[in-house]
């Protein structure tokens, strides 16, 4: 996944306006076209920057010139750039422009060049009038720096391998990477649950906020999550030690992170017996008094968890509004 990038924007030159006469020596050259104008449009269908980032430059179409006939070139086609939610965009010298944080609006970034007048459009009585035209107006060129900071309502973070994809692939129709090692997931990946962005994240180890394992990178595409789903194994010998040392990551790598609301689901409950299990509930319930106890294998608990997960998440988007 592409999240960040360089990128050169130009908009369309304006069509020059032309000198021609018709058969009665009358001016009729017309007048050129505007350039296109380069926008940007924020689109949920767009993931990341890898596009963009190879084609490093791009450009509106050029007004057409004008022609003969008193006709008017044609206007250069917009530009329009689909940049994936939210993306941040950045003057060359690092000054912010603008944040891309909503589907379907579009903002203009560059005008097209103005398309220039045919001698029809500039004749006077004399001949001064008739053999003049305007050239069409340049194009405007900037140079941007994109960077993407995924957004997502609920995170999956814990160790790897605490079966973190296998959830949210549950959850969703999304179809992740799973398997029995650490380091599976190596990107934010996102799934839709309902009317709800989650987001699967790579495993996180002590010492992560020092760049240990994948390191913290991706934690930037966490900001605006609203809620933070602590992922924990109970293949774990020690829950608690496990938990502590977690919340203790999240801290180390930033307070807005520790700080998103929690909540701790137990993963791979199908490794107890149901009698072990309600042993195990009761231990672990003094600490926890709120987390989920999943199997990914029955669907039962998937539900349970998925209908979880929405409570929780309407409740924190109302209490927002
Ligand atoms: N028994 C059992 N195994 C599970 C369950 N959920 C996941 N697993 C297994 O645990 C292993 C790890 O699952 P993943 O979903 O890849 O775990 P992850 O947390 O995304 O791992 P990383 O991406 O490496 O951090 C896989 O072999 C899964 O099949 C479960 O509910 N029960
Ligand atoms: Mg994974």
């Amino acid at each position: 996944m592409v999240d960040k990038c360089n990128l050169t924007i130009e908009s369309g030159k304006g069509g020059d306006g032309m000198i021609a006469f018709d058969n009665n020596r009358k001016a009729d050259g017309g007048d050129g076209g505007d350039g296109g104008d380069v926008y940007v449009v924020g689109d949920t269908n767009v993931y990341d920057l890898s596009k963009l980032s190879e084609l490093k430059k791009v450009k509106a179409q050029n007004g057409e010139n004008g022609n003969k006939n008193k006709k008017s070139g044609k206007k250069g086609d917009d530009l329009e750039i689909h940049l994936p939610l939210i993306t941040k965009i950045f003057n060359e010298d690092g000054t912010e422009l603008l944040t891309v944080s909503m589907s379907g609006i579009k903002v203009k970034l560059l005008d097209g060049g103005k398309g220039g007048e045919g001698n029809f459009t500039l004749r006077g009585d004399g001949w001064d009038g008739k053999m003049s035209r305007k050239k069409g107006g340049e194009q405007l060129i900037k140079n941007i720096k994109l960077e993407l900071n995924l957004k997502s309502d609920a995170i999956f973070l814990g160790f790897p391998n605490a079966g973190k994809s296998s959830i949210v692939n549950s959850l969703s129709n999304a179809k992740y990477k799973v398997a029995p090692y650490e380091f599976t997931t190596l990107n934010p990946q996102l799934a839709l649950m309902d009317r709800y962005v989650l987001m699967d994240l790579p495993g996180l180890i002590e010492g992560a906020f020092k760049g240990k394992g994948l390191g913290k990178d991706f934690i930037k595409h966490t900001k605006y999550a609203s809620l933070l789903v602590h992922c924990i194994s109970l293949e774990n010998e020690n829950i608690l030690d496990s938990y502590n040392r977690m919340r203790e990551e999240f801290l180390n790598i930033s307070e807005t992170l520790y700080s998103i609301p929690e909540f701790v689901v137990f993963t791979k409950a199908d490794i107890y017996s149901d009698e072990q299990l309600v042993i195990k509930k009761k231990e672990l319930s003094k600490q926890f008094k709120d987390a989920i106890y999943i199997s990914v294998f029955r669907k039962e608990d998937v539900n349970m968890l998925k209908e979880e997960l929405k409570k929780r998440l309407s409740s924190i988007s109302n209490s927002i509004v």
